[in-house]
C-alpha cells in the first residue's frame, strides 16, 4: 500500500478549544502512529487578520504546546511554524498565478470571515486558500486531516494541483485526499448551534478551551443552550434542535459511542442529566491536556527547540521540492 504523507496546520490565533481537539488534534495523533506526518503552526495564515505581535509569539508557542500536550510526538512527526520555512510563501505566489479568481470567489469561509465589510478585508484573507494549497503541496502531501469546515479549501487545493500538473504537462503534485473525522467533524458553539465553535468568538461561553479548569467546564456546560423539552427518542427530532444535537454529538464522540447509542441511553431524560455526564467526561479528557499545556509553556526553551528542529526538517523537504517546481515553471 502507498505510504501516506500527511500535512495539516492550526492557526495560532488564540487558545485551542474542544473543536480544534475533536476536529483536528485527536485525528493528528492517531495518524502519526502509521504515517509520516507534518504538523504546522500556520502563523502566516494567522496574520490575514491583524494579530498583536506579542500575542502572536505567545500563541505560536501555546499552539505548539497544545500539539505536544494532545499527544503529538516531535520525534515522530515534524512540528514547526510556517513562517520559518520560506518555501510556503514562495510556492503560494506561484499558485496565486495558477488559481482562478472565480475559484476563490466561491470560498464560503472568506464570505463568513470578511462579513458585510468585504472591501475592508485584507487581500491575504481572500487568497488564504492559495497559501493553504501551497502548505500542502510544498511537501507533496497525499492526505490532509481537516474539519468539515476546511473541506472546500481542500477541494480548491486539488483543483490547483490538477491545473498546475496540466498546465506544465508534468505530474509534479499528488492530488491530496481529505481525512475527515467520522463521528464529529464539526463542533458547534455552545451558545448558537448553527455556528462553529471558534477561537475568535467574542463569548468565551461559546467554547471549551483546552486550558479550562474543571470549574470553568462545569459552568460553561451548565450555561450551554439546550432545549426545554426532554431528550428526544429519534435522530430526526434533533433536526430542529442544533444546540441539543451538538451537546449529544460531543458527548458521543468523547464517550467513543454513536449518537444512536447515546440517544438510546438518554431518551426522555432532562438535559441536566446529559450536562452532568458531559462535564464529567470533559473534565476527565480535557483537563489533563490543559495541565500539560501549562507545563510545556513553563519550558519555552524546549518548545523553541522543538520548533527549530522541526523547521530544519521541513525546510529540507521544501527546498528539494521547490527546486523541482521552480525548474518546472521555467525559473533559472
Ligand atoms: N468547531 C470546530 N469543529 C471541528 N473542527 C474544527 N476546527 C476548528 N474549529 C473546529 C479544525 O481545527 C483545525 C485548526 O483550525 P484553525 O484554528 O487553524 O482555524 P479555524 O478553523 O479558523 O479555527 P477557529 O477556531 O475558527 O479559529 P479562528 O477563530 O481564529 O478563525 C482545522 O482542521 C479546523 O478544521
Amino acid at each position: 500500500m502507498e505510504k501516506k504523507l500527511v500535512f495539516s496546520g492550526v492557526q495560532p490565533t488564540g487558545s485551542l478549544h474542544l473543536g480544534n481537539y475533536l476536529g483536528a488534534l485527536k485525528n493528528f495523533v492517531d495518524l502519526q502512529k502509521n504515517n509520516e506526518c507534518i504538523y504546522c503552526v500556520v502563523d502566516l495564515h494567522a496574520i490575514t487578520v491583524f494579530q498583536d505581535p506579542k500575542e502572536l509569539r505567545d500563541n505560536i508557542l501555546e499552539t505548539t504546546a497544545a500539539f505536544l500536550a494532545s499527544g503529538l510526538d516531535h520525534k515522530k512527526s515534524i512540528i514547526f511554524n510556517q513562517s520559518s520555512v520560506s518555501g510556503h510563501a514562495e510556492l503560494a505566489w506561484i499558485l496565486n498565478c495558477v488559481a482562478r479568481i472565480g475559484w476563490l470567489n466561491r470560498m464560503t469561509q472568506f464570505k463568513d470571515k470578511a462579513g458585510k465589510d468585504r472591501e475592508k478585508a485584507s487581500v491575504g484573507l481572500y487568497i488564504y486558500p492559495n497559501l493553504m494549497a501551497a502548505d500542502i503541496l510544498l511537501y507533496k502531501s497525499t492526505h490532509v486531516p481537516v474539519g468539515a469546515d476546511q473541506k472546500q479549501h481542500l477541494e480548491l487545493c486539488r483543483d490547483i494541483a490538477q491545473r498546475f500538473n496540466n498546465d506544465f504537462k508534468k505530474n509534479i503534485f499528488p492530488i491530496p485526499e481529505p481525512l475527515i473525522q467520522k463521528n464529529i467533524s464539526r463542533v458547534m458553539s455552545l451558545r448558537d448551534g448553527t455556528k462553529k465553535m471558534s477561537k475568535s468568538d467574542e463569548s468565551s461561553y461559546s467554547r471549551i478551551d483546552l486550558k479550562d479548569s474543571a470549574d470553568e467546564i462545569v459552568k460553561k456546560i451548565k450555561k450551554a443552550k439546550s432545549d426545554s423539552l426532554p431528550i428526544p427518542e429519534s435522530l430526526s427530532e434533533l433536526d430542529s434542535k442544533p444546540e441539543a444535537l451538538n451537546l449529544l454529538n460531543i458527548y458521543s464522540d468523547l464517550n467513543k459511542s454513536t449518537l444512536e447509542k447515546t440517544l438510546n441511553e438518554m431518551k426522555g431524560k432532562d438535559y441536566s442529566y446529559l450536562k452532568n455526564k458531559l462535564s464529567e467526561i470533559l473534565i476527565e479528557i480535557i483537563c489533563p491536556i490543559g495541565k500539560k499545556i501549562t507545563q510545556f509553556l513553563d519550558d519555552k526553551t524546549f518548545l523553541e527547540k522543538v520548533i527549530n528542529e522541526g523547521s530544519e526538517k521541513a525546510n529540507k523537504i521544501a527546498q528539494k521540492n521547490l527546486k523541482e517546481i521552480k525548474n518546472t515553471v521555467g525559473f533559472l
